[in-house]
């Protein structure tokens, strides 16, 4: 008999995906652009010239989908609203169509017996709405109280778990920041300004959704934390280290639990500085019931004053496993990072609502995908997070990202992260071995001591 680590009762088992990386229906049932519609329809901006316009073609498949996650077992899925899917323009006039969608697909999850796990913004912006600035405009996150209240009216009945952003890091500092994802702006300035105005409208989301959804529900936030790793004793290294952190992680946090930016970076960022009005801060930190985080990999970082704008450089671990998306390996960095925004920041609860890797799956002569590595990955992280939760984290669900191989933003289809395998030419699934993996841990509310 194998040795299981059990987790505590009512732990939120589940899958995670996103609306434009799975959806398809790019432009159907009167769904409005996206950027992500535009950008992808950019020549040169996705690594395999493709576009979502048909993706995992969820929207017409999502019975099929809804009936994998079932027979894996798992009793929460993490899903993203498309803002333009729900109002064409951003603002201003609903499509029925889409509100329906999300209302079937919310009945057909309960149906199943799994809790819908909401995040409102997955970074596919109303075209519309970048038109008028975009997140650089402050209006944007008066528009976004709106689209929530929208959706709260319709859905707030039976969604339990309320997420406002994914990633407002990435949203900010890709799209805006460095240009690589939408809608490709290049500006550090526009970057800070951005993370304000989603921070501030997540803030009156949060409100909103106290004001408009079942009293039960748990409201909260997901970030990209980094486990940042000097590498070195050396003062610049731990400098650098502090820095790349305050980047990434404090930033974030320290607005959304402590209502103020962290000086330091307030210092480094100088000119750059984003405007804060009278009452933003303490509405971006209003309570949440949760924190979602969403870990991959470590970053080791070295001080290097040729290094960009934070003047320090990544450094790679040779010797580390590394998945196709170059990321190290790094099981343990979620315990530590657990535990580090436990200790700093005290969230009333924490959700690990993203983890996984990208492997190159190959389907087998007999139709199976036996992709080990990814169990292997998985298992040594749920291993790491029981750790955390032994230690007094308030961890209270895990989310395997992805459900489905999909549309990896600027890589197009070129890296897998699925349970379930997709054949993109014919939509044709397959749950790959980690997917019956996965079964056997939720079947066991536990994971394996065993490495596999
Ligand atoms: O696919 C993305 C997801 O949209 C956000 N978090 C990271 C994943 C893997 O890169």
């Amino acid at each position: 008999m194998a040795d299981f680590l059990n987790y505590p009762e009512g732990f939120l088992w589940g899958v995670a995906t996103s609306s434009y990386q799975i959806e398809g229906a790019w432009n159907e049932d009167g769904k409005g652009m996206s950027i992500w519609d535009t950008f992808s329809h950019t020549k040169g901006k996705i690594a395999d010239g493709s576009t979502g316009d048909v993706a995992c073609d969820h929207y017409h498949r999502w019975q099929e989908d809804i009936a994998l996650m079932k027979q894996m077992g798992v009793n929460a899925y993490r899903l993203s609203v498309s803002w333009p899917r729900v109002l064409p323009r951003g603002r201003g006039t609903v499509n029925p169509k889409g509100l329906d969608f999300y209302d079937e697909l919310v009945d057909g999850l309960l149906e199943a017996g799994i809790a819908p796990f909401v995040t409102l913004y997955h970074w596919d912006l109303p075209q519309a709405l970048q038109d008028i600035g975009g997140w650089t405009s402050r209006d944007v996150a008066c528009y976004f109280a709106d689209y929530t209240a929208a959706l709260a009216h319709r859905l707030g009945d039976r969604v339990t778990h309320w997420a406002t952003h994914n990633e407002p890091w990435v949203a900010a500092w890709l799209g805006y920041g460095w240009g690589e994802h939408a809608p490709g702006i290049r500006s550090a300035a526009c970057a800070l300004q951005v993370a304000h105005h989603l921070l501030l409208s997540h803030g009156m989301a949060v409100e909103v959704l106290r004001d408009l959804s079942n009293p039960e529900a748990q409201v909260g936030i997901v970030l990209n934390l980094a486990n940042v790793h000097p590498a070195s004793d050396r003062q610049e290294d731990l400098a650098a280290s502090r820095r790349a952190e305050g980047f990434h992680n404090r930033w974030f946090l320290e607005p959304l639990f402590a209502g103020s930016y962290p000086q330091d970076m307030s210092e480094w960022y100088g000119a750059q500085l984003p405007e804060v009005r009278p009452g933003d801060m303490s509405c971006i930190s209003r309570r949440v019931d949760f924190l979602g985080v969403n870990y991959y990999t470590r970053g080791i970082v070295k001080s290097n004053p040729e290094g960009g704008p934070l003047q320090l450089e990544h450094v790679r671990v040779e010797d580390s496993e590394h998945t196709e998306m170059g990321w190290e390996v790094y099981p343990q960095g979620l315990y530590e990072l657990l535990v580090k925004v436990q200790q700093d920041y005290n969230p009333p609860a924490l959700y690990v609502t993203e983890n996984g890797a990208a492997f190159a799956d190959e389907v087998t002569p007999d139709g199976k995908v036996q992709d080990d590595r990814r169990i292997a990955y998985l298992q040594n992280h749920l291993l790491q997070a029981h750790r955390a939760a032994q230690e007094g984290v308030p961890l209270k669900g895990y989310f395997a990202w992805s459900l489905l191989d999909n549309f990896e933003w600027a890589h197009g289809y070129t890296k897998r992260f699925g349970l379930v395998h997709v054949d993109f030419t014919t939509q044709r699934r397959i749950v790959k071995d980690s997917g019956w993996w996965y079964r056997r841990v939720i079947a066991e509310n536990g994971v394996e001591l065993q490495p596999v």
